[in-house]
Parts: structure tokens; C-alpha cells; sequence
């Protein structure tokens, strides 16, 4: 019965094909003429509308270039060493509340719109604290912006050296570096305004993590706790950014940087722009296209609890076990292990990037 209804409907289907092709071909040669000089008309049409873009092309004026801003790398470095001169900058010390000071007077010579976040904390060892997110935004009544990120904070241990393991680190690289580059940034923003608005956001107590051999009981997400909490607690109610752009350990001699697993999910698109301008400018030593493993650091908890993409320029180090820098976490993270190549490679790439946007 079903197929027999099918086959029925199927000649009918036929049938009218036919009857339309018959139609079709059997049309009067009046009607014929009358579609020839319609189909004429289009093409003359058409031929006209072609030329148009050529016309517009001779007549438009030359894109204006951009001028992007040169990257001061021997200023990027004194603002490194600066923040060394205090010390290591660990959660209460005096070096930290020295450092504080120094950049939110440092970053208010560049804009007034200056904020220290401040929250309580307890950190694995069952410390109390209250930390400082220093965040700097220019433009900040723009909707069309970039986050920049960085940790100010340094290591209470030298958990990877094998002396004094309990004293507090300079980190120079591993806290001043990133935080170096974005002052330099935020010093050309000051001299240039860029299209875009921008934030610049000094995460502090990221460096705080559980060690390995803790005798305090496990803490789930020890580390990051500056990123963690500006991240449930952003600076602005309903703030967003098209994406950002964390900086870890970015100014050592002959550092690369490698796509991390992390970045790759939440912002592969960000890490191509990246790599690509690097490459353009240069900077392909450093910047290497290859994968890395995951890394949790500032830039998965901006990730997972904000929705903003974003990637994380760390060195990565195949030589090494860990695969970060030699001196990670050692005494040895001091100024000798900055390099202003280095510097001047992700500071240039990061200026080529936003003020191309
Ligand atoms: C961990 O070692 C779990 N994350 C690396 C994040 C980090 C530490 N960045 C600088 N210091
Ligand atoms: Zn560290």
C-alpha cells in the first residue's frame, strides 16, 4: 500500500517535469525575443556594476600605515631591576609593600585611572594576608578592549635550589620580567594612545603555591590566588575583554616560548596572532611554533571562571626537568638572569599586536 502511494507520487513528480519541459521548449519565438533582449540587460548590468569597484579602487586613498611605537627594552630592564631593589616582594613583607608603593606611583605617572585591589587571603600555611591587584586601565569608557596580565609578586621559597630552600627569591624573571615589559607598555600607551582600550592587571600572590614537600595539609589552588580572586571579583561589575595576554618568565636569555596546552583550548586564535606577528618582526627564536604541556598559572582561572580567552607567554626550557627556566625558583632568579633581547622580543610583539587591532 505505502510503496504503491510512493510509486504513484513519484509519476505524478515525473509528469510534471515533463509537462514543464515541454513548456519550456515550446515557447512562442515572441516570448523567446523578449527573453533574449531581457538577458541582455542583465549582462550590460552586470558588466556595469563590475567596473565600479575598479573605478572606487584609483579614487580611494592609501591606507594610512600604523606607526607602531619601538619598545624600550633599556627601559623595560630598569623596571625590572627596580622592583628587585625592594627585594623579594613576598605577601606582607616589607620589600612587597615597598614595591606596591613604587608601582601604583609609577603607573599613575602614565594614567589617572589606577586601582589596588585589595582582598583578605589564607594561604596553605594557614597565613593570613591581604593582597594588592594592581590594575591599570587606559581608555577604560572603550568596550573594545585587551587585557594584559602579569604576576608582582616572588617566591617565599627557593624550593628548587639546593640551598637556603626556605628564604624568599628576587625573581627577577619570575615576577619582574612580565611586569617589567607591561610597564614599558603602559609608559608608550601614555605616549601613544592605542585604538583599543587596555588593562593591565599585576596579579599578586600567584607565586604562593603548596611545595611539594608541604607539611601543612594539601590546599587545592594554592597558587594564583591574586588571579583567582580578581577573576570572581573583577575590578569593574560585568568587565570584559576580547582576550588577554598573560606574561610569565619572559626575560631571560634566549628564552622560548612554546603554544601551551591551556592557551591552545581557551585561545588558540590569540596564540597564532602572536606567533604569526612574532614571526613577522623577527622573533622567531624566540617565539617557536611547537606545543607545550599544560602549565596552571594566572591565565587558567581567568580562563575557566571569567569566559576571557587567554594565553600565557612563559618560557618553556626542554633542557630542564620542570621545562621552565634554569633558575626557576633558585637564588639564581636574580638580574643576572634577565636579558633585554628577550625583553624586547615579547614587548615589541605585544605592541605590534595591539596597535594593529
Ligand atoms: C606551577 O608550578 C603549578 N605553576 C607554574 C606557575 C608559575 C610559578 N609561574 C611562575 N611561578
Ligand atoms: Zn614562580
Amino acid at each position: 500500500m505505502v510503496e504503491k502511494k510512493v510509486v504513484g507520487r513519484l509519476r505524478i513528480r515525473f509528469e510534471m517535469i515533463d509537462l514543464r519541459y515541454e513548456i519550456f521548449n515550446k515557447t512562442s519565438p515572441l516570448k523567446r525575443g523578449a527573453r533574449g533582449v531581457f538577458g541582455l540587460l542583465i549582462i550590460l548590468f552586470i558588466s556595469s556594476c563590475s567596473t565600479e569597484p575598479q573605478q572606487k579602487k584609483t579614487t580611494k586613498k592609501p591606507k594610512a600605515k600604523i606607526e607602531v611605537p619601538t619598545f624600550n627594552a633599556d627601559s623595560a630592564y630598569t623596571f625590572v631591576a627596580k622592583q628587585v631593589s625592594f627585594g623579594p616582594r613576598v605577601i606582607s613583607s616589607k620589600g612587597w609593600k615597598n614595591c606596591a608603593i613604587w608601582l601604583e606611583k609609577k603607573l599613575k605617572t602614565y594614567t589617572p585611572n589606577v586601582i589596588v585591589q585589595e582582598a583578605l587571603i589564607t594561604t596553605y600555611d594557614g597565613e593570613n594576608h591581604t593582597l594588592k591587584n594592581i590594575i591599570t586601565s587606559f581608555s577604560p569608557e572603550k568596550n573594545n578592549r585587551i587585557a594584559l596580565f602579569a604576576h608582582w609578586d616572588s617566591r617565599h621559597i627557593a624550593d628548587h635550589d639546593t640551598e637556603n630552600q626556605n628564604s624568599p627569591i628576587l625573581g627577577a624573571n619570575d615576577g619582574g620580567s612580565g611586569v617589567g615589559v607591561l610597564l614599558e607598555m603602559a609608559r608608550q600607551f601614555s605616549i601613544k594612545k592605542p585604538k583599543i582600550g587596555l588593562d593591565i592587571i599585576l596579579f599578586d600572590a600567584e607565586d604562593y603555591g603548596q611545595p611539594e614537600n608541604s607539611k601543612f595539609p594539601i590546599m587545592q589552588d594554592s597558587w594564583c590566588l591574586g588571579s583567582q580572586y580578581w577573576s570572581n571579583n573583577p575590578h569593574k561589575p560585568n568587565y570584559f575583554a576580547r582576550y588577554g595576554i598573560l606574561l610569565d618568565m619572559v626575560g631571560a636569555k634566549d628564552a622560548t616560548f612554546r603554544q601551551e596546552q591551556i592557551s591552545f583550548y581557551y585561545g588558540s586564535n590569540i596564540l597564532q596572532k602572536v606567533w604569526r606577528t612574532a614571526s613577522k618582526l623577527g622573533f622567531g627564536n624566540h617565539f617557536v611554533y611547537q606545543n607545550s604541556k599544560q602549565i596552571v598559572d594566572d591565565h587558567y582561572y581567568v580562563n575557566a571562571i571569567t569566559g576571557i580567552p587567554t594565553i600565557d607567554i612563559i618560557e618553556y626550557d626542554p633542557a630542564t626537568e620542570n621545562n621552565f627556566n634554569k633558575h626557576w625558583h633558585t637564588h639564581k632568579d636574580d638580574m643576572d638572569n634577565i636579558d633585554k633581547n628577550t625583553l624586547n622580543a615579547v614587548g615589541q610583539t605585544l605592541l605590534e599586536v595591539i596597535y594593529t587591532e
